[in-house]
């Protein structure tokens, strides 16, 4: 019988492993699991430009919530993109897996369908995210870091420690099923209706039993472009370890920032396999630490760091 893993992007996602690891210690299946974690990030408010309500919000300083999640048993997925006022953005996404026949649902038409379901209607802001919002806002206050998304290419996106904004929560169960859920307020001071890679299957989140489970964070516009979860997954089907697949995409990732003629832009990734090897990698300067969780231990790592030469 496997032992029960999980790994979580981030610092915070520290909160997610230890939700996820009790569900997984009970007996849950591995995607309940990491529903759980992720939905603990999702509620703590006091993690400052986080996840869920209460993080960093677009452009007019709305705040528009993606998320997906995936059955590594049945490939079973959902995902709800630039989703406003509904809080539990992945619970969400779970009721598109289970309750119709689509994949993602978008925008107002996600919100009509949230309704639907009885997930009821909040209010997305604190005190604290709106004095954050003002502070920063571009045009009240000039700060390369907390630059809008621009259209000149994403690679002059920073993903820095103020604002990341992603739990990706993969988790194998006693089962030896994979299970995944990203959750996502996306970049901080987006252009309104961008929606990045957290909810695009394959994009920030690809589970299969047969392969393995990853994530992703950083800049969404990269992660996309090389369609990364689904680039690790089958490097690990084709024989690669979670680490090697990780740095494998990095440098697919760094490659593709070369043939545009740009400098590589922030992106991490993290993998697990389904016998248990886990792997995390991040491009230059993405400082990407992880959770882990095995047994009763949960440890934050630091991941390997692919430059653009390596
Ligand atoms: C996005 N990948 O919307 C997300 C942002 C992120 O830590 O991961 N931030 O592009």
């Amino acid at each position: 019988m496997p032992e029960p893993i999980t790994i979580a992007t981030w610092p915070f996602g520290k909160l997610a492993v230890e939700v996820a690891m009790k569900a997984l210690a009970k007996g849950e299946p591995a995607l309940d699991a990491a529903l759980a974690g992720a939905q603990a990030v999702e509620d703590d408010t006091t993690i400052r430009n986080s996840v869920g309500f209460g993080s960093l919000p677009d452009r007019l300083g709305r705040l528009t919530l993606d998320a997906c999640l995936m059955d590594g048993r049945t490939l079973s997925c959902g995902a709800v993109a630039c989703v406003e006022h509904i809080k539990h953005p992945a619970a969400l996404a779970r009721r598109v897996m289970e309750k119709t026949p689509h994949v993602l649902l978008v925008g107002e038409a996600a919100k009509w369908f949230a309704l639907q379901q009885g997930f009821p209607l909040e209010v997305p802001y604190t005190a604290e995210s709106i004095k954050e919002w003002l502070d920063a806002h571009p045009e009240r206050k000039k700060k390369d870091d907390k630059k809008p998304t621009s259209a000149d290419g994403a690679s002059d996106i920073n993903i820095n420690e103020f604002n990341h904004d992603t739990v990706t929560v993969l988790s194998l169960d006693k089962k030896g099923h994979l299970g995944g859920v990203c959750t996502t307020s996306g970049l901080a001071y987006k252009l309104p209706g961008r929606v990045g890679d957290s909810p695009i299957i394959g994009a920030g989140l690809y589970v299969d039993d047969l392969a393995g489970a990853a994530g992703a964070t950083g800049v969404g516009e990269e992660i996309i472009r090389i369609g990364g979860s689904l680039f690790i997954a089958e490097q690990m089907r084709a024989g690669k370890s979670a680490q090697e697949a990780c740095e494998l995409a990095c440098k697919r990732s760094n490659a593709a920032a070369g043939r545009r003629g740009v400098h590589p832009a922030r992106v991490a990734f993290l993998a697990l396999d389904p016998k248990g090897g886990v792997g995390a990698a991040c491009t230059e300067k993405a400082d990407f630490k992880y959770a882990v969780g095995r047994g009763d231990k949960i440890e934050l790592l630091q991941a390997k760091e692919i430059g653009p030469k390596a």
